[in-house]
């Protein structure tokens, strides 16, 4: 290998520690969690910086596994967090590759960690035009080129994967693939940040996520945490006030994805031009879309990338897998449990060995062992596998509707009966907001131990007998009702201001007595959920003032699940107007920018949501039959 080396400090330490863990080993859990880990000599490594079209060089790691061997393929990772930091994180999950040969490669991407030129966030594609414009698929491709002809004994084919940004760096290869690329995994990317993942969902503003990961990424080259001097961020939030305060008090103008929040409050052109949709317009490389369905960070994205290549797959190259996973779990974790809830079986193992490992195998060195389905879901609640010749399903569901009743009554029947008016109500006072998870909330990051990680999977039993939390639930099932595809909600509702959230959560609510396990007896378990707000129920591009008291409709795509209620549970459905400091408080009096609101603009309101024959509120769900 003709190469640069860039030294050998602490950061090749950290990944030379990581690369014990990910030398060949037999490919089952015994091995990857009991076995010790293969010396550091089985890899040669080496730093290079990787020269770009416009004289960038990029900071690199290349991986050799020692010793005689017949030509590799790649796996190239890119990330923005230090690729230190990244090969640590995917242990048991490269190692699952690592026994079958690979030369893996790990890049910092432009302006972060030791790579030289500047970080942009989301840096979208790059006008076609402008023959010298640089995005990440040039990047990818000039180190595509470099590592071909530069690295010795490979075999012409490169396989690329990554969790959520790195996912994201994974879609843009996509983009204009190099002919060498011949299979990739983006994992939990992000599709659209005003729509759906990180920053935004329908328009709501991801306080939390968005301020702590903006000032983590751009207060450095490297990552660091936003100094919180609270260990309890709901009342650090509660107490910053207006959104105005963040500039004003602490970043001063200096972080540029804060800047962008502030300057784009509706989905214009700035988001438009990132999200990723409107670039899928062919499936250039084999591709396994890999989600979990309790993510807290982007759950959104990686269905919306699977369905939107699906309408361009005459080769059928374009997969899904979904499994019972937060965030990245499936490479981080057995998967056997997720915070309290179990799943009958390390589910990220079987991903990672019977999955992933021979999906690229086949691809990259021809294995014949692949018998991969169109979508492979984990059917929680159950505990099984199911496999899928399209997902949604189009075949195998029937479409019901749970309609809310009188008395916190929830069933199939629709609402009868003259009183249009019907409805459940509440007081939303932006200065008591519903936390989103249970208090303490620690940072995001928080080096200490945080539970964001499993928030999703929290028992919502917590914000019982709030008075600004709305709640239905069925009668026990007299059987079990599993649910396969897209779940929607549908409100009718009116609010006393002029704008409001609203978040919907449907529910699985365990039986009081639960001898299989007691600490789970009656534990209330999101099984889907999404924010709204509401001035944006007519474009997300068209804010508009609510009519204060006029019933309005509200639909709310709830995601898919593959889910099943069993018999004995009751299914619930919630309704709330705060969820902080996920996202931020509506100050529910419209106003242009809530990025510009002042404190005098957030007011309480009475918030209702209709239940009746003319107005049926409802949450709708793909009844498996
Ligand atoms: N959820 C993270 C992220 C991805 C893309 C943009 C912003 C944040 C991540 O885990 O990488």
């Amino acid at each position: 290998m003709s190469t640069a080396p860039a030294g050998c400090g602490r950061g090749w330490a950290r990944i030379a520690l990581a690369f014990l863990l990910c030398a060949p080993l037999p490919r089952t859990l015994a091995a990857q969690q009991g076995e010790a880990a293969p010396p550091a000599a089985a890899f040669d490594s080496t730093d290079v910086m990787i020269p770009m079209r416009d004289g960038v060089k990029l900071h690199t790691t290349i991986f050799v596994p020692k010793g005689e061997h017949a030509a590799l393929p790649f796996i190239l990772t890119r990330t923005p967090y230090g690729i230190g930091h990244a090969s640590t994180n995917f242990t048991g999950y490269y190692r699952a590759l690592a026994a079958d040969g690979y030369i893996f490669v790990f890049q910092d991407i432009r302006g972060r960690y030791g790579s030289e030129g500047q970080f942009v966030m989301m840096r979208p594609p790059r006008d076609k035009a402008d023959k010298s414009a640089i995005d990440e698929s040039t990047d990818t491709y000039d180190t595509i080129d470099w590592l071909l002809a530069h690295v010795s004994n490979n075999n012409g084919r490169v396989g690329m994967l990554g969790i959520s940004y790195p996912g994201w760096l994974t879609v843009m290869a996509m983009l204009d693939p190099h002919p060498a690329l011949k299979a990739v995994s983006p994992q939990a990317s992000p599709a659209d940040m005003f729509i759906g993942d990180d920053f935004h969902h329908n328009g709501a503003f991801r306080l939390s996520y968005g301020f702590e990961y903006a000032a983590m990424m751009e207060s450095s080259k490297e990552n660091e945490n936003f100094a919180f001097d609270r260990y309890d961020t709901y009342q650090w939030y509660l107490a910053l006030g207006p959104l105005s305060n963040v500039d004003a008090k602490y970043l001063h103008g200096k972080i540029p994805t804060w800047e962008n929040f502030v300057a784009h409050p509706s989905d214009d052109a700035f988001w438009q031009k990132q999200a990723v949709s409107p670039y899928l317009t062919s499936v250039t490389v084999p591709t396994l879309n890999v989600a979990g369905w309790w993510d807290q960070e982007d759950f959104y994205g990686p269905i919306k990338i699977y369905e939107t290549l699906e309408q361009h797959d005459p080769n059928h190259l374009n997969y899904l897998v979904v499994g019972p996973w937060n965030h990245g779990g499936w490479a981080r974790m057995r998967g056997d449990t997720l915070g309290e809830i179990p799943f009958g079986s390390p589910t990220s193992e079987h991903f990672q060995t019977a999955v992933l490992a021979p999906w690229f195998a086949h691809f990259l060195k021809d294995r014949g062992d692949f018998k991969e389905p169109e979508a492979l879901t984990f059917e929680a609640g159950d505990g099984a596998w199911r496999s899928w010749d399209a997902w949604p399903p189009k075949q195998q569901t029937t479409d019901r509707t749970l309609y809310v009743h009188a008395d916190g009554g929830l069933s199939f029947d629709q609402p009868a009966g003259g009183n249009a008016s019907a409805s459940d109500s509440f007081v939303s006072d932006p200065a008591h907001p519903v936390p989103y998870r249970h208090r303490p909330i620690q940072a995001t990051y928080f080096p200490h131990g945080s539970n964001w990680y499993t928030w999703l999977v929290e028992d919502q039993r917590f914000v019982d007998g709030r008075a600004d939390v709305l709640t239905w639930e069925t009668e026990p099932l007299t059987e079990d009702v599993t649910i396969a595809g897209s779940i929607t909600a549908k409100l009718f509702v009116s609010t006393t201001g002029t704008d409001a959230d609203w978040v919907v959560k449907l529910i699985d609510v365990y039986p009081e007595q639960y001898p299989q396990d007691w600490k789970l007896s009656g534990w209330e378990l999101m099984v889907a959920n999404d924010v709204f707000r509401g001035r944006f129920r007519n474009g997300f591009d068209k804010p508009e003032p609510f009519t204060p008291g006029k019933v309005t409709p509200i639909t709310i795509d709830l995601h898919t699940q593959d889910y099943r209620f069993l018999k004995g549970h009751r299914i619930m459905v919630q309704v709330q107007s705060t969820w902080f400091p996920l996202i931020d408080r509506n100050p529910q009096t419209f106003v242009p920018n809530i990025f510009k609101a002042s404190a005098s603009d957030y007011r309480a309101a009475t918030e209702r949501v209709y239940r009746s024959a003319r107005y049926p509120s409802s949450v709708t769900i793909p009844v498996v039959r």
